[in-house]
């Protein structure tokens, strides 16, 4: 099975970004916009893992879990990879909360669990909002963008989602963990 951990921004936030992108969606040649209900942030992707090692990797997971805290977030703008003159994804970026040191210690735990296949790019959060089959120009869709910033809000837990590939991807959340109540100041 296909599998990734990801967090889940509320629905206010999310409402944003639906506002702020919707002139855009279907508009522009070449882009393939997700369905709002698959809208996620990837903290680590594993790839096909077999079967017999999910319940050791929901252990791990579980564990890694709860030893962080609450991220505080907020979406303040949004990009493209590899670039936005040369973009296959046009996303909606984040600042805030060390989502780094949590995306490090899922896959740590992963790896233990033997779910080896883990994404090795340098991790960028973002959550991903088109996709185009070939590098294109995004540079008129972000400027017109610009000057987005997003409510603040708390990620409090991770899920571990499935991905079933097919015309239409589906994904289906498997287990969902509580972060740890955020550390205070
Ligand atoms: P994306 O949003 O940038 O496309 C499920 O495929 C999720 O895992 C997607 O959110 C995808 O990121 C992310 N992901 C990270 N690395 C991946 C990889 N090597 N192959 C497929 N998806 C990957």
């Amino acid at each position: 099975m296909r599998l990734f951990a990801a967090l889940v921004p509320p629905d206010e936030v999310l409402d944003e970004i639906e506002t702020a992108i919707a002139p855009h969606v279907g508009q522009v040649p070449g882009l393939r916009w997700p369905a709002r209900a698959t809208w996620h942030i990837t903290l680590a992707f594993f790839g096909e893992v077999p079967e017999r090692v999910l319940p050791d990797l929901q252990v791990r997971l579980a564990r890694a879990v709860a030893r962080h805290s609450a991220l505080d977030l907020a979406f303040d703008g949004f990009g493209a990879f590899s670039s936005v003159r040369r973009a296959r994804v046009f996303w909606a970026g984040m600042s805030g909360g060390s989502m780094t040191r949590l995306a490090d210690s899922v896959k740590a735990g992963a790896r233990r669990a033997g779910a080896v296949e883990t994404d090795e790019k340098r991790f960028h959060p973002h959550l991903t909002l088109a996709r185009a089959k070939h590098e294109q120009d995004l540079s008129a869709l972000v400027e017109s963008l610009a000057g987005f910033t997003g409510s603040p809000w708390r990620a409090e837990s991770v899920r571990l989602v499935s991905s079933t590939l097919g015309a239409q991807v589906r994904y289906e959340s498997l287990a969902e963990w509580a972060l740890a109540p955020p550390e205070p100041g």
